[in-house]
């Protein structure tokens, strides 16, 4: 029989995943779940066959110059491949794979959770009664009020699965659908969603009420809403990001919301993850989120379902179903 090829896996998975990694593989695993050090990840990839990372490890042209003749495949578990330099892999042979489709319906219902809990207030709200250990005035035709989400404007920026999934979302809560792309998106999805394409990114920040960015981390996207963009956004609209926070200039964004330029955010993602930049922290017009828009038990499973099967169909010697295309640039 042949030798079964050595998975390692970065993090903790859920116990079905493992299980099932563990009758197909020679799996190690990474059983306390601690995010592994450089250290910890170059003497992986020098052993690996396969290795199975997560958002949490960098794989960068340093740990791509120390892998081993044997490591064939990075199947990473997630959708985003803004941690690993695909380019630099595929120079070097090895196939990158991720797990697109399965957390796009999670990511946009916390997407669009957010559009709804930052205009309407629902982190301050909860809050208030939370610190005021349920005390409160009473109501006040005054008090605690939003902004209605009905019949505003919505720009989506990224329509691609997850964009999509927010648009539908949206389109149900009376929003007018905006979307900046690289290109416009086909006819029918156009037709389906009523959605206005701008090639101008700048034009549409101008129109729009609400922003959502649901596009990948890229060289072209890096700081895509800089300090000249973010002013180009009126002073009620909002901003929110379930995609990558490298999308945002985290900084010139905090200056903003100080200012009083944009009206809030609600962020699930930040630029130096796990920090929070503190200027954010101390913003009562922010909903922060630990990036969580594709924690559901039920997405977790299948991503990791998606995983082994990338694994299983390579070692098959067929093309693998996610199979990651480094970007032309
Ligand atoms: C994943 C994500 O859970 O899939 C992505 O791109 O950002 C996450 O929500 C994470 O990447 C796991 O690696």
């Amino acid at each position: 029989t042949q030798k079964k090829p050595l998975v390692i896996v970065t993090r903790k998975l859920p116990d079905v995943i493992e299980a099932r990694m563990d009758e197909l593989f020679d799996v190690r695993l990474n059983k306390d779940d601690h995010p592994m050090t450089t250290a910890e990840l170059v003497a992986a990839v020098r052993e690996a066959d396969v290795l199975v990372p997560t958002v949490t490890d960098r794989i960068d042209a340093k740990v791509l110059a120390q892998v081993g003749p044997q490591l064939r495949l990075i199947a990473q578990f997630g959708t985003g491949v803004d941690n690993i330099d695909v380019e630099t892999a595929r120079r070097r042979g090895i196939t990158v794979t991720n797990t697109p489709g399965v957390l796009t319906e999670d990511t946009a219902d916390m997407t669009m959770a957010l559009i709804l809990a930052v205009p309407r207030r629902l982190a301050d709200g909860a809050r208030y009664l939370r610190d005021h250990n349920g005390e409160w005035p009473g109501w006040s035709p005054t008090w605690m009020l939003g902004r209605r989400i009905f019949g505003k404007r919505l720009g989506i920026i990224g329509m691609g699965r997850i964009g999509q999934a927010v648009a539908r979302r949206a389109r149900a809560f009376g929003l007018e659908i905006h979307y900046h792309n690289r290109k416009p998106a086909n006819a029918v999805i156009e037709k389906e969603l009523e959605a206005t394409y701008w090639e101008s990114l700048d034009q549409m920040l101008a129109k729009v009420d609400i922003v959502s960015v649901n596009c990948p981390h890229t060289p072209a996207t890096y700081h895509l809403l800089n300090a000249r963009r973010l002013k180009l956004m009126r002073p009620d609209s909002y901003i929110v990001n379930t995609a990558r926070g490298e999308v945002i200039d985290e900084n010139a964004l905090a200056r903003a919301l100080e200012a009083g330029e944009i009206a809030g955010a609600g962020l699930d993602v930040f630029e130096q993850e796990p920090t929070v930049n503190p200027r954010l922290i101390g913003l009562d017009n922010v909903v922060l989120l630990p990036h969580m828009s594709s924690a559901t038990i039920e997405g977790r499973v299948e991503m990791g379902g998606k995983v082994i099967v990338n694994i299983k169909t390579f070692m098959d010697g067929h093309r693998p179903p996610d199979r990651v295309i480094p970007a032309i640039m």
